[in-house]
C-alpha cells in the first residue's frame, strides 16, 4: 500500500520550538542558545554579558547541565536564572526550555540565553526555539575542532573564542580556528575574547545588540 505525503511531516518538537521561536520575537526577546564542549566558558560568558549591561539590556538564562544547580548558582545574582536540569541527558530538549521559561519571573526580556549541556555533539541536533545559535571554542581545546566537529559550526552563526587570554602558552590559531570554521559555514560571525579577562565583551555585546535590531525591524540599517 503506498501512502501519500502532500506536506512535510514535522515533529512535535520542531513545531513547539518554531511557535515558542515566534512568540519570542513578538514579545521583542532575542533568545540566544550557547553550545560548546564542557569548560569553555558559556557560563563565564553570560557572567561577564550581564555585568557588562548592567541594567542596560534585560536579560534572562535558562542554563541546562546533567547534574548539580552551580551554573545557576553563578549567575543568579546577575540575571534571573532557571536551572535545567536533565538528570542524566547529554542535550537540553525544547519541552525542557519551555517549563524554565514558564518559571522566570517575567514574561518579558530583552534577551533570553540558553546555555546547553556542555557537549559538542548531540546539541547539534536539538532546535530549541532560538533565534540566535552561537558556538563557543576555548583556545585549551585544540584549533581543530570546527573541522573534527562540523555539524555545530554548520548549524551556528557564530563562534566565540574563548580563553584568548591563554594564547601565549597554547599552541592554538586563531585563523586556522576561523579558515577551518568558515569552510564549514561561510556566514559564521568570529569573536575572539576573554570572558575570564573581560576582553572584547563589548564588541560581543554590540553584535547582540544588532541581532535583535535586525530580529525585530530587519528594515534597519
Ligand atoms: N583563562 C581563562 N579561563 C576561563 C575563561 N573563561 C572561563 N574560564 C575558566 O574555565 C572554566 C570553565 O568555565 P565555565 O564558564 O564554567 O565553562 P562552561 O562552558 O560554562 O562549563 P560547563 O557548563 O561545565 O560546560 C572555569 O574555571 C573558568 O574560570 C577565560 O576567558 N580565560
Ligand atoms: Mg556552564
Amino acid at each position: 500500500m503506498k501512502i501519500a505525503v502532500n506536506k512535510p511531516v514535522m515533529s512535535e518538537q520542531l513545531q513547539q520550538a518554531q511557535s515558542l521561536r515566534e512568540l519570542w520575537k513578538q514579545q521583542g526577546t532575542l533568545v540566544v542558545h550557547l553550545v560548546s564542549s564542557p569548560g569553555a566558558g558559556k557560563t563565564s560568558l553570560l557572567e561577564a554579558t550581564a555585568r557588562h549591561w548592567k541594567n542596560r539590556n534585560s536579560m534572562a538564562v535558562l542554563v541546562g547541565d546533567i547534574a548539580t544547580e552551580r551554573d545557576a548558582e553563578r549567575l543568579s545574582p546577575l540575571a534571573p536564572t532557571q536551572q535545567l536540569t536533565t538528570g542524566g541527558a547529554c542535550h537540553l530538549e525544547i519541552s525542557l526550555v519551555r517549563q524554565g521559561w514558564e518559571k522566570l519571573p517575567a514574561r518579558h526580556y530583552d534577551f533570553l540565553f540558553i546555555e546547553n549541556v556542555g557537549n559538542l555533539v548531540c546539541p547539534a541536533s536539538f532546535d530549541l526555539g532560538e533565534h540566535l545559535r552561537v558556538v563557543l571554542l576555548s583556545t585549551t581545546e585544540g584549533d581543530d575542532k570546527p573541522a573534527k566537529y562540523p555539524k555545530m559550526f554548520l548549524t551556528s552563526q557564530a563562534m566565540i573564542i574563548n580563553k584568548c587570554d591563554l594564547l601565549p602558552h597554547v599552541p592554538f590559531s586563531v585563523e586556522a580556528a576561523t579558515r577551518d570554521a568558515r569552510l564549514i559555514q561561510p556566514e559564521l560571525a568570529v569573536f575572539p575574547l576573554s570572558a575570564w579577562r573581560n576582553e572584547c565583551i563589548e564588541t560581543w555585546c554590540q553584535y547582540l545588540v544588532s541581532q535583535r535590531q535586525q530580529l525585530l525591524d530587519p528594515d534597519h540599517d
